[in-house]
């Protein structure tokens, strides 16, 4: 019962402090990327998972593969050496507030094209976990997620597609249609509350999970950041309530809810506890700074429920 992820991970550069950039005097070296993120929930979560995409031939290629070898990750990597891998940084102009710049344009991981896809893994593969950053990233990048879609499809995977807008990446006119192409081609749809607004011009989250589920896909969440998530299966409607934690970077909940969800979801469980470990792992990856490093294992999963389980309804 095993995942394939496909996407482009990043180094990532964090100010060290408060402050304008370019007054912060040094920055701390991580990566990110949020199909490896999930990848990476997975893994701790006893999931076996591969991540494929694309690195440069670089020192930050390299910190990205030893990362996730680290985490239990299997990577299928084709390597570039006509492009570097990806930047991002993360300034922290205020407590609580960060603002995010890429320098991804023409790098290795954006480059990805079909002939790069383990073809063989995809097929093997119980589930196809995809983002639409894929989509925005080039060309070809765009094709190869159609083409893993393609081989998920004929081979019976089910195929996984949260939606992940990036405006910075490209705008929502353009973006809107691509993914409600890929959505019809999936079987379960992650959306925020934004970007299922952004699908389907709906603003209630039981609206845009019926009106995403129209377009295809048999299963669909709205995650609602603290206010939980709503999900949609074969007709059956739950919804969700965040667990209560002293949240303090909530960058990579999302992937961890997805990698919780799906977890579950190969475990056979019903869309309740789908919800609920997705929304613990949320959580608990808010408590600590960090897109990935904060995923919980099930340990932490089990101490957050034993804790106390909020309200549910
Ligand atoms: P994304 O990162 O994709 O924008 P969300 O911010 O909606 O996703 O977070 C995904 C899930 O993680 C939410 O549905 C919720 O269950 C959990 N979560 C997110 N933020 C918090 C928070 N501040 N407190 C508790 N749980 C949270
Ligand atoms: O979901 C977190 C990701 O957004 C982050 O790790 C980096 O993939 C990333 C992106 O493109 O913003």
């Amino acid at each position: 019962m095993s995942v394939v992820t496909i996407g482009e991970s990043l180094g990532l550069l964090v100010a060290s402090r408060l402050g304008r950039l370019e007054l912060v005097p040094s920055m701390d070296l991580h990566f990110g990327g949020a199909e490896s993120n999930v990848a990476i929930g997975l893994a701790r979560l006893g999931v076996p998972v591969t991540w494929m995409g694309r690195l440069g031939d670089d020192a930050i290629g390299r910190l990205v593969e030893r990362q996730l070898r680290a985490e239990g990750v299997t990577p299928s990597i084709t390597r570039d050496a006509e492009a570097p891998t990806a930047l991002m940084l993360k300034e922290r102009p205020a407590a609580g507030a960060s603002a995010v710049s890429y320098y991804r344009a023409g790098s290795a991981g954006s480059r990805l094209a079909p002939a790069d896809l383990d073809l063989e893994a995809i097929r093997g593969a119980r589930v196809l976990h995809l983002t639409g950053i894929s989509a925005a990233l080039s060309d070809s990048s765009r094709a190869a997620l159609d083409a893993a879609i393609d081989a998920a499809r004929a081979a019976g995977a089910i195929v996984s597609f949260d939606v992940n807008h990036r405006s910075r990446l490209w705008g929502a006119e353009q973006a809107a249609p691509a993914y409600r192409a890929i959505a019809a081609r999936a079987d379960l749809v992650f959306a925020g509350d934004d970007e299922a607004e952004l699908l389907t011009g709906e603003r209630e989250p039981q609206a845009q999970a019926e009106a995403i589920a129209a377009l295809g896909p048999t299963q669909v969440v709205i995650k609602r950041g603290a206010d939980g998530a709503v999900g949609l299966a074969d007709g059956e409607r739950v919804e969700r309530l965040a667990f209560a934690v002293d949240a303090i970077d909530s960058v990579g909940a999302g992937d961890a809810f997805v990698a919780g969800y799906l977890a579950e979801l190969l475990a056979g469980a019903g869309l309740a506890e789908r919800l609920r470990t997705g929304a613990a792992c949320g959580a608990i990856a808010c408590t600590a700074p960090g897109d990935w490093e904060a995923a919980p294992d099930r340990a932490a999963i089990a101490r957050l429920l034993d804790g106390g389980d909020p309200v549910q309804r």
